[in-house]
């Protein structure tokens, strides 16, 4: 047995590959960034997820974890590596290609080849197979071809990976067989086999699912806020039918996942993905309409000053990406804001709460940090200017009047101006 290789050391592959090893695997780490792999090799991780780099430590020194810059003989490969997408432009599928042509010195007959990265539908029909078949291969007779994407959450990675459910796509039923073996060492969720295409589609579709159903709540919150109708309340009591679950309204919509893999279905057929892209354009202008209700906020002051509580995506992750936080800080800045920020998860990147509020004239708080949820607001505030809090994700419930100190949230504010 030569066991498996897990070509990424990201968000997905580092963990998949401490999970795997940690399951009676043999299994080395693959990564091009000969920086990461030193860390890595140090015992260190960059990503701060919960449990990660304990367990990838365990599986590191006691010597089922390998690192390296490139792919070894191997069993079984695993391609775990980012496609990024531009807003709006269609997937960018380099590293993967480069991925798999790393691993083509080293592939030989038998060998297992399972894509995690998520990707386009039909991509595996469209460039991975064709790359192996020019390679000389024949996905489903020598090779064994399987698209199993993951499917966790950031936050709850070590957890999910284990628990969730997982679907598994194969070019034939006997690749599926084979990458089911792979999983059902680890996972205590059930594994679905299906095809390479529904495989990709499904990931889609349920990042797509819950974009649209984040939309809907968005554009609501807009709407009801023009008609002085309480969002919040509003959607709570919705909720109280057996059939309706909205998603929650807030200042829009990040990560590397929701903000982007919906896009991949619009560039496969944009003439038909009309509400998938309205969808995305809706939770795309949030930040502008908190920009506009901080305006409204802190009308006539000629040098408006806010503090931003929360830079990361959503709550109690470290990860910037596509962040609301990020755009809603540069909208600020265009429009003439002095603009502060505080973050616990960005020491580096933020400044000290006393720093933080010094002047302000509003807080908004734009992710769900534990930290933001317990805060004495009443206490805190008095370091500002203008002691107010805008409260994007319905976090603070005071529980006792405020003095002095107004809370906004995107239940309770004047008509908008947008
Ligand atoms: N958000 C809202 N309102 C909500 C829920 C979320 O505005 O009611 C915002 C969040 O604040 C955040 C963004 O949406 O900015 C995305 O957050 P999320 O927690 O919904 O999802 P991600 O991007 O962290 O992870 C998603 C997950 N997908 C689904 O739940 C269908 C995860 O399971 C996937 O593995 C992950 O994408 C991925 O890697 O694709």
């Amino acid at each position: 047995m030569e066991g498996i290789a897990v070509l990424g050391l990201g968000y997905i592959g580092l963990p998949t590959a401490t999970v795997l090893a940690l399951n009676g695997h043999t299994v080395t780490g693959v990564d091009t960034d000969r920086q990461l792999l030193k860390e890595l090799a140090g015992g260190k991780t960059r990503l701060q997820e919960p449990e990660l780099e304990t367990a990838f430590k365990e599986a590191l020194f006691t010597g089922h974890l390998h690192l390296a810059s490139r792919p070894p003989a191997a069993d079984t490969y695993i391609i775990a590596v980012p496609t990024p997408s531009k807003t709006g432009s269609s997937c960018d599928l380099g590293f993967v290609l480069e991925a798999l042509e790393s691993t083509l010195p080293c592939l030989v007959s038998g060998n297992l080849v399972i894509i995690e990265s998520t990707i386009p539908p039909l991509t595996c029909r469209e460039q991975i197979i064709p790359l192996l078949e020019k390679a000389g291969f024949h996905p489903g007779q020598d090779i064994f071809l399987a698209h199993c994407p993951e499917r966790v959450l950031p936050g709850c990675i070590m957890r999910e990976i284990v628990e969730n459910d997982r679907v598994i796509g194969g070019y034939t039923g006997g690749c599926s067989q084979r990458a089911a073996a792979i999983y059902r060492s680890f996972c205590l969720g059930n594994l679905f086999l299906t095809d390479l295409g529904t495989a990709e589609m499904v990931k889609l579709m349920e990042n797509t699912f819950r974009d649209v159903n984040i939309a809907l709540a968005n554009e609501m919150a807009r709407i009801c806020n023009r008609l002085g109708i309480n969002i919040l309340e509003a959607i709570a009591l919705a909720n109280r039918h057996p059939r309706v679950d909205y998603l929650s309204a807030g200042p829009g919509v990040g990560g590397h996942c929701l903000a982007v893999d919906p896009y991949f279905i619009v560039e496969k057929a944009p003439d038909l993905a009309s509400l998938i892209l309205t969808a995305r354009q809706v939770n795309s202008r949030m930040p502008e309409y908190i920009v506009d209700i901080c305006r409204q906020l802190t009308a006539g002051r000629s040098d408006p000053r806010v503090t931003l509580f929360g830079l990361s995506y959503k709550g109690n992750v470290a990860d910037l990406r596509e962040s609301p936080a990020l755009e809603i800080k540069r909208l600020l800045l265009a429009r003439g804001f002095v603009v502060t920020a505080y973050d616990p998860f960005f020491p580096d990147l933020s400044s000290s709460l006393p720093v933080a509020l010094s002047g302000s004239d509003l807080i908004i708080v734009l992710c769900e940090h534990d930290e933001f949820t317990g805060m004495d607001y009443s206490q805190i505030t008095r370091a500002m200017r203008t002691a107010q809090v805008l409260d994007t994700r319905d976090i603070i419930h005071p529980y006792q009047p405020w003095q002095d100190c107004m809370l906004y949230n995107l239940g309770n504010l004047k008509p908008v101006k947008s």
